[in-house]
């Protein structure tokens, strides 16, 4: 059976700016606030690999660029460094930063690339953290005025912008479950931390409209759809909530400029809601999305609690629900996360039919794998499992289209294997694999595979 997709769609990569360009603190770049963690705890990152180690994108991205061209690209995210364009977060812009972001979209318009690009992925200038980060509701305002100010000298190039990556990730690693700096567990500061985080992304929004430059803007969610164990009332109430939790509280806003009552209830009932939200609530709702990137990887599947929650301990969601492993699931178990390519297919339907059929894209799907220059064979890298992977949830995908889903694009997670956080190169999930000794890259069989689902625009299943 031939699949084939929808006229102009998006193929490609994405990536983000603290994982790709070294130079972490060169050419004028400030700290972030990744920068300041490897510098603290070393020992939380893999084999102490800290932000400075990355694929130095910075200085190769010349002939990296056209790798984007032999992995089948016609589109590509990544982010820009807001500590690298505003060294303080505000103040001065670093002309080193424009010159090279300048560089970089040209590059790949030359290359025949439709350059996306996201305002933030996790990396927090370090001196917006030292007052206070997201919790502050100023650094809302200095993000929006970054925001502008990349807008104004990038946006006759770039029409497709996000304002945030996986914005909930930063409240979850930050202030909930320490995977993050500042790595407090705080819930009251995490519900600030979102809500200020929406916050900055309508006040970007709103920015870029007022320029009038015939782009389009949204923002990136890691939507993770929430499976109930059984149909019993209290395993259908589990999910809800989870879902309400970790995937509603940032998607209505985004998409209908309204929190779901029920979220905000269950808030109020542990004593989280903030106060004083009038005026930016109004401008949520007046800055939704044009359209969504959503990166999915696995489920989350749910139950009801087998145990009554300590009312006495710091909130986090699970108060609700227990994480639950479905017997029979497939998983990656180097990442101990499920396969379920439904996922992408459910995932379509709610946003045609819960959320007005928005445009979306797949802003990142991917598999990733340990150990993986192991398997390097003959100077080959044989990696039919990501291939395997690939070609499961695009059939989702396209099932999901066929059926009236308005998904424009499908970008795998990554281009070369790059730095992840404190898991540094556990994982690769490149289309190209790197040498982390010599630096030297070679495309992978997904990497090829992903050229011909490019050039066909389908792939036969
Ligand atoms: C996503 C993030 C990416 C990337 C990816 C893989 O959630 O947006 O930045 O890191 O996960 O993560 P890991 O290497 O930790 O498996």
């Amino acid at each position: 059976m031939k699949l084939t997709f929808p006229d102009h769609f998006m193929w490609g990569s994405a990536a983000s700016a603290t994982q790709t360009e070294g130079a972490s603190q060169q050419f004028g770049k400030g700290k972030n606030i990744w920068d300041r963690w490897f510098e603290l705890e070393p020992e939380r990152f893999h084999n102490r690999v800290g932000p400075e180690h990355t694929s130095q994108f910075y200085q190769n991205m010349k002939e990296d660029i056209p790798r984007l061209v032999a992995t089948g690209h016609n589109s590509f995210r990544t982010s820009i460094s807001w500590s690298r364009l505003y060294p303080e977060g505000t103040g001065d812009i670093n002309p080193q930063a424009v010159d090279f972001y300048n560089a970089m979209i040209d590059a790949l318009i030359e290359n025949g690339i439709t350059p996306i690009i996201n305002l933030f992925h996790f990396d927090m200038p370090l001196a917006m953290q030292d007052i206070g980060g997201f919790e502050n509701e100023q650094v809302a305002h200095h993000f929006a005025r970054y925001a502008a100010s990349s807008f104004r000298l990038f946006g006759d190039r770039v029409k497709y912008w996000f304002t945030f990556n996986e914005p909930i990730v930063h409240v979850e690693g930050g202030y909930l479950y320490n995977f993050h700096y500042p790595n407090r567990v705080d819930p009251q500061a995490a519900v600030r931390v979102a809500f200020n985080t929406l916050y900055a992304s309508a006040l970007a929004i709103e920015q870029y409209r007022a320029q009038e430059q015939d782009g389009k803007i949204g923002i990136v969610l890691n939507l993770t759809p929430s499976y109930p164990r059984s149909q019993h009332p209290a395993d259908l109430r589990a999910a809800e909530i989870a879902d309400l939790f970790f995937n509603r509280s940032f998607l209505d806003p985004a998409v209908k400029g309204t929190f779901p009552p029920e979220l905000l209830t269950l808030l109020e009932k542990h004593n989280l809601m903030p106060s004083g939200l009038g005026q930016a609530c109004a401008v949520i709702q007046r800055n939704t999305v044009d359209f969504l990137g959503v990166n999915y990887y696995h489920p989350r599947r749910v139950c009801a609690r087998h145990s009554l929650p300590n009312p006495e301990a710091p909130f986090t969601p699970e108060y609700y629900f227990d994480n639950y492993t479905m017997p029979g699931s497939r998983i990656n178990e180097d990442k101990n996360w499920e396969i379920y390519e439904k996922g992408l297919y459910d995932i379509a339907l709610n946003i045609r039919d819960n959320y007005g059929n928005t445009p979306w894209m797949v802003s990142e799907n991917g598999f990733g794998v340990k150990d993986e220059r192991n398997r390097i064979v003959n100077g080959e890298l044989n990696d039919d499992y990501r291939i395997q992977f690939y070609r499961d949830h695009l059939f989702w995908l396209h099932k999901g289209i066929a059926e009236g889903s308005h998904c424009f694009g499908y970008h795998v997670w990554t281009f070369i294997d790059n730095w992840s956080w404190s898991n540094a190169y556990r994982n690769r999930y490149g289309l190209i694999s790197l040498d982390l000794q010599t630096g030297s890259r070679l495309v992978k069989k997904s990497g090829h595979w992903f050229k011909a689902l490019h050039d066909n625009n389908g792939f036969d299943y």
